[in-house]
């Protein structure tokens, strides 16, 4: 997929509309001041940086047609150091990102909440998103098993709001100062430089297992929440306690949650194996695709709002981040919409320089004491400086607030603006133009009672570790449950060292029994797992059914995928009424041939494929049909691609759609024995093309789950 040669993939097809809409011409612009492209290149003439014209833009400067370079050829040495300078160092995490542009629209039922302007009834606000893997370099597959970012940058008219959260609600670790350690212990050990963007190796493991208030986030990171199959299906969450501040200064506690319009579904950890060396792209692909097509990902952001003498009543701190609120406890009050419908015009312009920080609040919105935020509110602007290399990086377009900015600051690398004022300072009295505060629409702290000793302590009320991990546990579905086992065990699997695995199983146990028996069970541990000693013994507390991406799936192929395999002689009215059938349930049908050629259908018409068989294995698919003519099925049956084509979709937990001609592919892949009972074999024909519709809309198989692994 990632190589796939026709004219009609949707990316060609982008180019194609750029070319006729003039897009191809902006993306030779760069993004200038106030977020207006500004063309540096004209398409008439080649310029030094300097605006002087080229002459020769093939040969170096020389002293004879075979002689020494001269230095005084600056354009050449211009050139040169531009490209030396290129790169800027990655970030320390979340280096693999992907962005775009939409806006969000408030809907003002719970605006009495805030007086945040972005938040009152049918404001639209520009946003900014950047989605991201947080342990991967920026090479790295996006499939990995993570974490994933979720920041938002919203551009209020009351300056630059970030909402800089993840697709998991908890976090591994209480306290700031842990952070590095963390991160640390899952990036590429020092001395070897590996392994890259996975955190199935021991020094993780070493960490998290010493780590106790780690245990609930690490059951959301073995889950299928770390998996995602796409961006657009993806939960976001602020992680953190925030406070929302009305008009009349009062404050809430909130919680702020994203969710999206296509349901949260993930993939299966083998699938993301496999995509990860079919498509390492394949989220950013997946997000691109949909916005060039005009499908428009979308989320709700909604609020659990509470206040402080409820959250004194709560059986845990809403200041300890490794926990969360059950919805069931607090339910969501949703705020607006956010609509993404922009791809970004440079992925270095945008994406690499947009520049989040979690203290760029606004009037309206306030911090809380969670420990880690406010470790948080100090790392990202310090960040931000050797990333970007200026306190300035707020004047990058991308950064540059929406609204006007005023202050005595000056100077500085990359200073862009020229302040023409004479004064940089105040109170002054020679300049009366200048910028004053305004304690009305000023951003004024919540003015919270603070008193205590200085400590470096934790405090007693985050100590109790294990009893949301088994609450989570409780409330997953058994598929959810298997995937959770087959989680860690992949992850302790790949760890060496014995005392690390049985370390972890052990706080296993003490999450649950059953858990920790079939995670010990698959290493082979039955028998030698001592439970970890809590310092403060678990409850069992209601299981929180919100919790379970499964429990209710949406129904219908939104967003989704369904890959079909033809041949010279397929047929044709079969192929349309599958088209049309999967197109109407919301999903896109991708063809796949076996060369990156057209097929004759068995009406004679002529069809474009998408993709060819060795580019596009099945695993790219959220579901699969094979309908290829008759008298090609003898060539499929002689590829091994065509036969692990079926294969694996059938072991990913696939749909399959198939005509009976193909019955001998089912059985070289050996699952033509499952077709009486498995609901998702679907031997096709035009009246079956709505059960394969529905089938497909269940987004997978788990009955089958248990037969293939
Ligand atoms: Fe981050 N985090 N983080 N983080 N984080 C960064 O900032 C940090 C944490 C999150 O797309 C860095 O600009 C500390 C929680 C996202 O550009 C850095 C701690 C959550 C992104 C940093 C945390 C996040 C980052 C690296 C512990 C979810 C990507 C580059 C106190 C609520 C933003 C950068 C983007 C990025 C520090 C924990 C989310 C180094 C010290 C919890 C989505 O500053």
């Amino acid at each position: 997929m990632a190589n796939a040669p026709k004219k009609n993939t949707r990316e060609n097809a982008r180019s194609k509309k750029s070319r006729s809409t003039g897009r191809q011409a902006a993306a030779k612009m760069q993004v200038g001041e106030g977020g207006e492209p500004h063309q540096t290149t004209t398409g008439e003439v080649l310029t030094s940086n300097q605006g002087v014209p080229i002459a020769d833009h093939q040969n170096t400067l020389t002293v004879g047609p075979r002689g020494p370079q001269l230095i005084e050829d600056s354009f050449m040495r211009e050139k040169i150091t531009h490209f030396d300078h290129e790169r800027i160092p990655e970030r320390a995490v979340h280096a693999r990102g992907y962005a775009a542009h939409g806006y969000f629209e408030a809907y003002g039922k719970n605006a009495p909440l805030t007086k945040a302007a972005f938040l009152q009834p049918g404001v639209k606000t520009d946003v900014f998103v950047r989605f991201s893997t947080v342990a991967g370099s920026k090479g790295s597959p996006d499939t990995a098993r993570d974490v994933r970012g979720f920041a938002v940058k919203f551009y209020t008219t009351e300056g630059n709001y970030d909402l800089v959260g993840n697709n998991i609600p908890v976090f591994f670790i209480q306290d700031a100062i842990k952070f590095p350690d963390l991160i640390h212990s899952v990036k590429p050990a020092p001395d070897r430089g590996f392994p890259q963007a996975q955190s199935a190796h021991d020094s993780f493991w070493d960490f998290v297992s010493l780590t106790p208030e780690s245990v609930n986030m690490l059951m959301w990171v073995m889950s299928d929440r770390a998996i995602p199959r796409s961006f657009r299906m993806m939960d976001g969450f602020g992680v953190h306690t925030f406070r929302l501040i009305n008009k009349s200064g009062k404050s809430t506690f909130v919680k702020f949650h994203w969710r999206p319009k296509l349901g949260a579904v993930s993939l299966i950890w083998d699938e993301a194996l496999a995509i990860a060396g079919a498509d390492p792209d394949f989220h950013r692909r997946d997000l691109w695709n949909a916005i060039e097509d005009g499908d428009y990902p979308e989320w709700e952001l909604s609020v659990q709002a509470f206040s402080e003498e409820e959250a004194d009543a709560f059986d845990f701190d809403v200041l300890d981040p490794t926990k969360l609120v059950p919805e069931e406890l607090v339910p969501l009050r949703p705020l607006g919409k956010m609509v993404l419908n922009r791809n970004v015009d440079n992925f270095f312009a945008e994406t690499e320089q947009v520049a989040f920080c979690p203290s760029h609040v606004v009037p309206g919105i306030d911090l809380s004491n969670d420990p880690l935020l406010q470790g948080r509110l100090f790392s990202y602007l310090d960040t931000q400086l050797s990333r970007l290399g200026s306190p300035n990086f707020h004047q990058i377009p991308v950064n540059k607030p929406r609204c006007p900015v005023g202050n005595f600051q000056r100077d500085g690398h990359m200073q862009t603006g020229a302040q023409a004022t004479r004064v940089a300072y105040e109170p002054n009295s020679l300049d009366d133009g200048g910028p004053r505060e305004d304690p009305k629409r000023g951003f004024q702290s919540y003015p919270a009672e603070e008193f205590g000793q200085k400590l470096r302590i934790r405090p007693e009320s985050f100590a109790d570790h294990y009893t949301q991990a088994r609450q989570f546990w409780h409330s997953m579905t058994e598929p959810e449950q298997r995937h959770i086992i087959g989680g860690f065990s992949f992850e302790l699997g790949k760890v060496q060292r014995q005392e690390i695995r049985e370390r972890m199983v052990g706080h296993l146990m003490v999450v649950d029994p059953d858990l920790a028996k079939s995670v010990a069970e698959k290493l082979g541990l039955e028998g030698k797992i001592r439970p970890a000693r809590p310092a403060v013994e678990p409850r069992d507390i209601e299981p929180s059914p919100a919790l379970s991406q499964y429990r209710a799936v949406k129904g219908d192929l939104g967003g989704k995928k369904v890959g079909v395999l033809v041949t010279d002689g397929a047929p044709s009215r079969l192929f349309r009424a599958l088209k049309k059938a999967v197109k109407a349930a919301g999903g896109q049908l991708a063809t796949v041939a076996v060369r990156p050629a057209p097929v004759a259908l068995d009406d004679g018409t002529s069809l474009e494929v998408d993709h060819f068989l060795a580019g596009a294995p099945s695993a790219v698919f959220d579901a699969v049909v094979l309908i290829p003519g008759p008298d090609e099925v003898e060539e499929l049956l002689s590829l091994s691609a065509s036969v692990d084509w079926v294969r694996d979709a059938f072991a990913h937990l696939k749909v399959i759609g198939y005509t009976p001609e193909i019955v001998t592919i089912l059985e070289r892949a050996n699952i033509e024995r499952f077709a009486a009972e498995d609901d998702g074999l679907v031997e096709l024909s035009n009246k079956a093309v709505k059960t394969f519709v529905e089938e497909a809309s269940q987004h997978r198989c788990w009955d089958r789950e248990p037969a293939v692994r």
